[in-house]
């Protein structure tokens, strides 16, 4: 057995052990017997029989790292040994995944299912005592299930996920393992000359992964490309000159994501320069979460930094106090500090300020801020400052009164590389930051 397979190993029966606890808790406060949770099914293209690639449904994850088969369920109570139902077809089409050896399995019943239609003889027989959680209603209706996804009991779960148990941090620290050495492949590339295409297979193949198997989209964009937030192209071409390189991408292990980015200059310029600023700024924000600190009280501190560089560079004529007055910060700044990070990259609960799921808005001022909750030992976050060179952006502050306060020389000599986000992963503990990501020497 390998070191980390003996370690998932070691934490995997005190994580079934909150799961038990927290479903029964939620059990007691809904007055309902137990929980079906489905994996799901394959959703078909319109009009077509290919499929979508499958998502499982987090909430099933969440008990066991099986992510690619359908129509299996958990039948949870929080007391007996959940039992789980497993799709195993007899199918010469598709390549049927058959249950391995594994540190989990002791931990259920398992009951093989071959036909994803006879489910219901698996099932509870009175549907009215059980909650059914997934995202095909009709399915559940059909099946006799009267309580459908109730928010309440997906609130205590959600509210409760950012508590990562010590089972979810190994996991958590190998998805950053991987996407640590992907992101070094894709560095090579780019310093090597690379395409965004080139580069992208890079990163995939130093992991072995398809473009299926990452939580998200990777965003590979080059030059003036990093400016688009959510860039999705791949460009086959190089361009003439490689100036800049941002690279967010993630991985996958056993459900849990990593959320990374990198900026790289590929001269030793101006541009390089600002990097290491924000890098700095970046480690900064990082010092600064803390149990007991709210999340949107670090955003607005990373938000005066990040006005402050701009004076710095000369990129603004006025003070960083009255960039921040004015709001001149946000064109350089558009989005939010990070957000919670677990089986999903932008974790749920990141707005709860309790278990009943009451809601916290994000000041007004900062619409896309991803989390407004306290920050407490045991959760796990990106920080991902930025700084751009948005041309619409720009075109609309230009337009504003507040053009005057923009040093557009300098902003203009910026605008062909793009812009600048730094990620990393943070697990908070009572006494320190853990940051995988620089643990594991991407730096
Ligand atoms: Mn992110």
């Amino acid at each position: 057995m390998t070191t980390l397979t003996n370690k998932l190993k070691e934490e995997y029966s005190a994580h079934i052990d909150s799961l038990q606890q927290r479903t029964k808790q939620a059990l007691l406060c809904e007055k309902i017997e137990g929980v079906v949770i489905h994996s799901g099914q394959e959703i078909k293209a319109f009009l077509d029989d290919n499929a979508y690639p499958f998502r499982v449904n987090p909430h099933f994850k969440h008990w066991l790292p099986l992510i690619d088969v359908p129509n299996c369920w958990l039948i949870i109570n929080g007391e007996d040994k959940p039992t789980l139902i497993y799709y195993q077809p007899v199918d010469f089409w598709h390549k049927v995944i058959p249950l391995a050896e594994s540190y989990w399995g002791e931990f259920f019943h398992i009951k093989v299912l071959t036909k994803a239609s006879d489910v219901d003889k698996l099932l509870p027989y009175d549907k009215k005592d059980f909650a059914y959680i997934g995202s095909h209603i009709e399915v559940a209706k059909a099946l006799g299930f009267e309580e459908i996804n109730p928010e309440p009991l997906l609130n205590y779960f959600h509210y409760h996920r950012a508590y990562k148990t010590s089972y979810e941090l190994v996991c958590l620290r190998e998805s950053n393992n991987l996407a640590v050495t992907a992101h070094n492949a894709a560095k090579k590339a780019f310093f090597s000359g690379a395409t965004e295409y080139d580069i992208q297979q890079a990163y995939l193949s130093a992991i072995g992964y398809t473009t299926n198997e990452t939580p998200y989209g990777n965003i590979v964009a080059l030059n003036k490309n990093c400016s688009v937030l959510h860039y999705m192209t791949l460009d086959k071409v190089a361009p003439q000159t490689h100036k800049s390189f941002l690279i967010d991408a993630g991985a996958n292990f056993h459900g849990y994501a990593a959320d990374i980015t990198r900026t790289y200059s590929f001269k030793r310029d101006k541009f390089a320069e600002l990097i290491a600023r924000m890098d700095q700024l970046m480690l900064n924000a990082v010092e600064g979460l803390k149990p007991g600190v709210s999340y949107v009280d670090l955003h607005i501190a990373t938000y005066r930094e990040i006005a402050q560089v701009l004076v710095e560079f000369d990129f603004i004529k006025v003070s960083a106090d009255t960039a921040v007055e004015s709001g001149i910060v946000s064109t350089f700044f558009p989005h939010g500090l990070g957000h919670h990070l677990g089986l999903q990259v932008h974790d749920v609960g990141s707005f709860m300020a309790d278990e009943r799921g009451t809601h916290i808005n994000s000041p007004e001022k900062h619409p896309f801020l991803r989390t407004s909750r306290i920050i407490e030992a045991g959760q796990v976050f990106t920080i991902e400052p930025g700084l751009y060179f948005v041309d619409s952006l720009l075109s609309t502050l230009k337009d504003s009164k507040n053009s005057d306060q923009v040093n557009w020389e300098k902003v203009d000599s910026m605008r062909d590389f793009g812009g600048i986000r730094i990620e990393d992963n943070i697990i908070v503990h009572q006494s320190h930051n853990e940051n995988m990501t620089r643990d594991l020497g991407l730096n």
